[in-house]
């Protein structure tokens, strides 16, 4: 009856399978929360992507920049870029089933006093806002015209919110804000360049959890996406990719039906060496 929120596979698959040993995972009583980006850079994801879906009810995961950058290949909207490991799904039997599938998770699932996406909010928000923008951009990735939207997915630009942000402005800062933020000026501006951890970033820039006008606050925020984080927990905002891909370690939280805890598991150093 445990719910376990965990950081960022990418295709960790067997620091995933070892992790669930450690807690024990039951798929008929317990449910998995991925932070997002299942896929991609490292070496199992097609793995990844089966396993979990094939959980079914057992697995909530929200989308990460990685699985949207594999929809956006996939749909002819973006290229490979460098160190992509994606090569295995895009050729796969069952690549429509999964490419479906995935498009079809949501960028934030509310349930239980937790709210999980993959990178942050950004402070003009409240979490009212964060899902109904949430919403309004999913019901374009599920839906049968969700091509032109890939197509239209990158860039920096807008990187401030404004509620007259319209079409595909508006979506792609949605996406970036849910997938790939992780510093904001203090006028709230987002910052999608700097992936360093705190400390050693660029004057200005303030991690987004830590802004004092964050409309967001109060509220428990599970996210992933900033392996120079690492673990790590401020205001109700807990950080869960402890950069399993270079080297770290994969993260469980038990945020429900027991007492709240940690459990990891290190990088597979044959992975790592190879
Ligand atoms: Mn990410």
């Amino acid at each position: 009856m445990a719910i376990y929120a965990i950081g960022d596979v990418q295709g960790c698959y067997g620091e995933l399978q070892a992790l669930l040993k450690l807690i024990r995972f039951n798929a008929d009583t317990d449910t998995l929360w991925f932070t997002g980006d299942l896929v991609n850079r490292g070496p199992a994801s097609l793995e990844t992507l089966r396993f979990v879906r094939e959980l079914g009810d057992a697995a909530v995961t929200v989308l990460g920049n990685h699985d949207i950058h594999l929809l956006a290949v996939a749909a002819g909207g973006a290229r490979l870029k460098a160190g992509d490991t994606l090569d295995a799904i895009l050729a796969a039997k069952d690549r429509d089933d999964l490419l479906n599938w995935l498009r079809r998770r949501p960028l934030m699932h509310t349930q239980h006093g937790y709210s999980l996406v993959h990178a942050g909010l950004p402070p003009q928000w409240s979490m009212k806002d964060a899902e109904t923008n949430a919403r309004s951009v999913e019901a374009l990735l599920s839906g049968p015209d969700y091509h032109p939207l890939l197509a239209h997915l990158y860039g920096n630009q807008p990187d401030k919110w404004k509620e007259s942000l319209k079409a595909y402005e508006r979506h792609r800062f949605i996406i970036n804000c849910f997938t790939r933020m992780r510093y904001c000026g203090a006028d709230g501006r987002l910052d999608f360049t700097e992936t360093c951890k705190p400390g050693d970033q660029t004057p200005g820039l303030i991690p987004w959890f830590k802004l004092p006008s964050r409309r967001s606050r109060g509220a428990n925020i599970l996210f992933g996406h900033w392996a120079s984080l690492g673990y790590h927990e401020h205001d109700g905002c807990i950080g869960l990719d402890s950069g399993c891909l270079w080297g770290g370690e994969l993260t469980a939280l038990r945020i429900a039906g027991g007492p709240k805890q940690r459990y990891s598991v290190g990088a597979d150093v044959r992975r790592m060496a190879g």
